[in-house]
């Protein structure tokens, strides 16, 4: 590595703060469990899933409002749509409980910040909202809140985002939908702003000083 390289990332390692790290969960990964080319279109096969990120793990879960377990569907749109082409061909889809209640996410480690994108095909009018926690679930400290009018809009050309922050959110809920579906808006791109960790960050940023010294003299 040339000497530059390793001021500009000493530099950066003993700030942290322009360290902080983005992970994205597209979905398309993943094996889906409802599309066009399944009978039924939504079976509801999954009650928890669980994203693997480089500084934090993401359980998908969604609260219970009628008692029996709420359930999604990682969706398949090849065959099917528009939508965005910026979903790609895999989405979160909570269509086979429409009246049940929001999705759970539980942060493995504490993030800085959650958004994702969402929308659906028109015929009722949709509202989005996100609320962020510093504990595992919403018995804890309320850090962040989000709401936002999908209204009318619909795919291909409208998304709407959600988005929260906050020092240490360990989990975030979030619900899109009318007032007759209140679960019905399809969910893509989660992005997850992770939190540096100082002492970690301060330690490598003089141990590279430390290098660029000992280069300096020689
Ligand atoms: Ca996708
Ligand atoms: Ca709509
Ligand atoms: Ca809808």
């Amino acid at each position: 590595m040339k000497s530059k390289t390793l001021v500009v990332l000493a530099a950066v390692l003993v700030s942290g703060q322009a360290f902080a790290q983005v992970d994205l969960h597209d979905f398309e990964q993943f094996a889906p469990t409802s599309g066009a080319q399944f009978n039924p279109n939504h079976p509801g096969s999954l009650q928890a899933f669980t994203l693997v990120g480089m500084c934090s793990n993401i359980i998908i879960r969604r609260v219970s409002v009628t008692g029996a377990p709420a359930t999604f569907d990682i969706h398949d749109h090849t065959n099917w749509g528009p939508f965005p082409p910026s979903w790609g061909n895999r989405s979160l889809n909570p269509f086979t409980d429409d009246q049940q209640g929001a999705f759970w996410l539980e942060f493995t480690s504490p993030v800085q910040g959650f958004s994702l994108e969402y929308g659906d095909f028109g015929g009722d009018l949709d509202i989005g909202q996100m609320w962020a926690y510093d504990g595992v679930d919403n018995t804890s400290n309320l850090v962040d809140t989000d709401v936002d009018n999908y209204g009318a809009g619909a795919f291909p050309g409208s998304i709407g985002t959600l988005a929260v922050s906050g020092a240490s959110i360990r989990s975030v809920y979030f619900i899109a939908g009318s007032s007759s579906f209140p679960h019905s808006a399809y969910y893509d791109n989660f992005r997850v702003r992770c939190v540096p960790e100082p002492a970690t960050m301060a330690a490598l940023g003089l141990g590279l000083l430390a290098v660029l010294r000992r280069r300096k003299k020689s």
